[in-house]
Formats: C-alpha cells, sequence, structure tokens
C-alpha cells in the first residue's frame, strides 16, 4: 500500500504517462499492492507498451491498433469521462497482465441515475489460478458502487455464469437475456465518427 502510494506520486513526468483515471479512486477499492510484484492501477498512455492490447487478444479479436490509434482512443475515452479501465502489471517484467473495465453511463432514469457496465475482463493465461480475474472484477464492482452506480451489468459466455455468481452478481427472474445486433465494418477505427 505504501510502495502504491510513493508510485502514485511519482505519476507526473512525461516519461511515467498518462493516467486514464485519478489512481486515488483505487485506493478504497482495490487491494493494489500484492506481495509478489503485482500492482492494480489505471490505464495509462504507456501501456500499449506494455502489452495491453495484446492481452486483451485472449479476450477477444482487437485488430492491428496503431500506437496512434491506441492513444487517440485513451485520449478520447479519458476527456469524456466515465471509462474506467483497470489493469495488473507484473512488475517483475513490466507487463499488464489482467484487466477489467468499468463504463459509467448516465441515465435519465433513477433520479438521473448512474449505471456501471462491467466490460472486458481478461487475465493472461500464464497467470491464472492467481485469483487475479476475481481481485480485479471485485475492484470494478466497489468502484461503481463508491461512484453512486445503481446497478452494474455485465454478458458473459455461459461457462463464466458460476464465476461472476461468486461474485455476487445474479440473473434476475425475468431479467436475464443479452441480446445483440452485430454489425460489421471493414475498418472501424478509421470510420468511427466518435
Ligand atoms: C465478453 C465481455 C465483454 C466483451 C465481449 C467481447 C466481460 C464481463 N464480458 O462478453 O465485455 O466486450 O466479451 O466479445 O468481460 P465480442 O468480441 O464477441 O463482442
Amino acid at each position: 500500500m505504501g510502495s502504491f502510494r510513493a508510485q502514485v506520486s511519482n505519476t507526473s513526468s512525461e516519461a511515467d504517462g498518462i493516467e486514464l483515471f485519478n489512481p486515488n479512486l483505487l485506493e478504497r477499492v482495490a487491494n493494489q499492492l500484492r506481495g509478489d510484484g503485482l500492482i492494480f492501477r489505471p490505464l495509462n498512455s504507456r501501456d500499449f507498451d506494455k502489452g495491453f492490447l495484446q492481452l486483451l487478444g485472449q479476450l477477444t479479436d482487437v485488430g492491428n491498433i496503431t500506437k496512434d490509434q491506441f492513444l487517440n482512443r485513451f485520449h478520447r475515452m479519458k476527456s469524456s469521462g466515465g471509462y474506467y479501465v483497470i489493469v495488473v502489471e507484473d512488475l517483475n517484467c513490466g507487463k499488464v497482465i489482467g484487466s477489467a473495465t468499468l463504463v459509467v453511463e448516465q441515465k435519465f432514469i433513477h433520479s438521473c441515475g448512474l449505471r456501471g457496465h462491467l466490460e472486458d475482463v481478461v487475465v493472461n493465461s500464464e497467470y491464472r489460478g492467481k485469483q487475479l480475474g476475481k481481485l480485479v472484477v471485485m475492484a470494478v464492482k466497489n468502484l461503481a458502487k463508491s461512484l453512486q452506480c445503481y446497478k452494474i451489468t455485465l454478458e458473459c459466455k455461459d461457462r463464466l455464469i458460476p464465476f461472476y455468481e461468486s461474485l455476487g452478481f445474479k440473473r434476475e427472474p425475468g431479467n436475464a437475456n443479452s441480446m445483440h445486433a452485430r454489425f460489421p465494418h471493414d475498418n472501424p477505427a478509421e470510420q468511427s465518427r466518435l
């Protein structure tokens, strides 16, 4: 914990990159520093060089994203607000080995409430069995609660239902469906109007 604070206070120089969100938000919700050299922290603009996209490639198709495209998306997420990408870094090798994202949606319903979305949960297959998935999901869940979201939701593969149920997510009776319409595009990063 003490080392984590020292690291936070040292992140002002350009070489340290830019954090997606205020790391102090994690102090209350995550067990930031583990004895084995693993830290929880916000996504950083330097994480392109720390294997972040390769990690996401263990979840789904990422595409061939250039560093410029990564940084462009990073800065848009940061300036729009509501994006909290938490990463786990192995300080022993300087690689990002786990991640989960909280997206906070602003609503009119529920008294102008906030709804959290848990997205893109992934742990490097070489690090499985260390409870990192559980820790990073709980960090997102706690963060959503501390940001006053009225609920947090997710979609997942059927085989992962027991994992998420073990972390307090429920399939609400009569309200447990996830539906999709997919829109294939040749090059979403260039065509996006965002
Ligand atoms: C899973 C993820 C979702 C991600 C999707 C990618 C969690 C809880 N769910 O459903 O966030 O966007 O996989 O799959 O991490 P896709 O490439 O088929 O859209």
